[in-house]
């Protein structure tokens, strides 16, 4: 093992085991081949992290009096934002990224607003699209106001696009060519990288923590691309009476129960087929697992790793979902 770290995720080179990650033929090489593979060919290789590791680095991340951008995925945001505000007592952007898939009609201001109800102490609150270049110039210059030293950490859930938002701020600011490298897949970073932007700033990228109860984790490769959405989500809304159900490809059922006609607005990839019955009456799905859900007006119910159902008014609604991914309710997001 050497002291050498591949330029695109991070992690420690080795010429010794072709089996094990970091894996390189020749030590001078800057990327290790699985980084090397996704970049030329855009093959994948799933790599499953501990959280151990990425708790050990957000502790140090922690140590030190450096700015924190902590970027989130729209489609996505965590329950456990507060806890991961608590573990850092660093000064901290808060990146919401990914706009672009939201639909055009979503104000900023309204998605701002509802962080900020959540009273979790932030230096700013930033709705960007790395995708679109979007915000980043406003970015960009809260980070120099906000900077304690050169270093500036990026840190969040897997899949968020930390690497993606360091490689459009060096392609944007700097000189350097070096490239982070980007999947759609979780654990794609798997330890920190320092990119130097100018002689001011070096930022550093962070593997992400991994949600073990994410559908991501428990699908094809197939249905993970097709899971993750890359255009703006055309949001379908049903309206239902009470014993009438939807489904998701052969992932999601959704059976309204009980209460008055109702709309649900799902906020799912444009790529994912839906079904709706006019009854209940129906097996499709049946076999997954059931949580029941109380809606209280204008709530969400998220699945994790796939996006959201708006309901608008209360009633009860029971979820068909692979056991081991979570759902929630929240306030509605949208
Ligand atoms: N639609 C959209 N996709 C984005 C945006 N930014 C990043 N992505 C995509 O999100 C996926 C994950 O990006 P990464 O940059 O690898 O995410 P990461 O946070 O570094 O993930 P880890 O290294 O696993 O922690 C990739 O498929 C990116 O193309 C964006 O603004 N809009
Ligand atoms: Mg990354």
């Amino acid at each position: 093992m050497s002291s050498k770290k591949c330029m695109g995720c991070g992690v420690l080179l080795q010429n010794e085991n072709m089996l094990q990650e970091g894996y390189v033929l020749n030590l001078d090489d800057d990327l290790c081949q699985r980084c090397f593979r996704l970049k030329n060919y855009g093959e994948y290789q799933i790599i499953t992290k501990s959280n151990e590791e990425y708790l050990d680095i957000l502790k140090s991340v922690g140590e030190t009096k450096d700015l924190v951008l902590y970027v989130t995925d729209l489609l996505n945001i965590e329950k456990d934002l507060l806890e991961i505000r608590k573990l850092l007592p660093n000064k901290m952007i808060l990146v919401l990224n990914k706009k672009d898939v939201l639909p055009k009609s979503v104000k900023e201001e309204k998605i701002v607003q509802y962080f900020q109800e959540m009273n979790i102490n932030f230096e700013d609150i930033i709705v960007i699209s790395v995708e679109k270049n979007y915000n980043i110039d406003h970015l960009m210059n809260q980070i120099k106001m906000n900077q304690t030293s050169k270093n500036v950490y990026v840190v969040g859930h897997t899949n968020a696009g930390k690497s993606t938002l360091i490689n459009k701020l060096i392609k944007n600011y700097s000189e350097n060519t070096q490239e982070l490298t980007m999947s759609p897949l979780p654990s794609t970073t798997l330890n920190t990288v320092h990119i130097v932007l100018n002689d001011h700033l070096t930022l550093i990228d962070t593997p992400g923590l991994v949600d073990p109860k994410s559908i991501v984790n428990f699908v094809s490769k197939d249905m993970l691309k097709k899971i993750s959405p890359k255009k703006e989500i055309k949001p379908r809304t049903y309206q239902l009476r009470k014993n009438q159900s939807i489904i998701i490809e052969d992932i999601v059922r959704i059976d309204y129960r009980e209460g008055e006609k109702n709309s649900f607005t799902l906020y799912i990839s444009n790529e994912l087929k839906t079904k709706r019955f006019i009854n209940t009456n129906h097996d499709d799905l049946k076999d997954l697992a059931k949580t029941s859900y109380e809606m209280k007006y204008g709530e969400d119910i998220v699945i994790n790793g796939l996006g959201f159902i708006k309901i608008v008014n209360k009633g009860t609604v029971d979820i068909y979902l692979d056991q081991n991914v979570e759902s929630f309710t929240r306030k509605s997001l949208i």
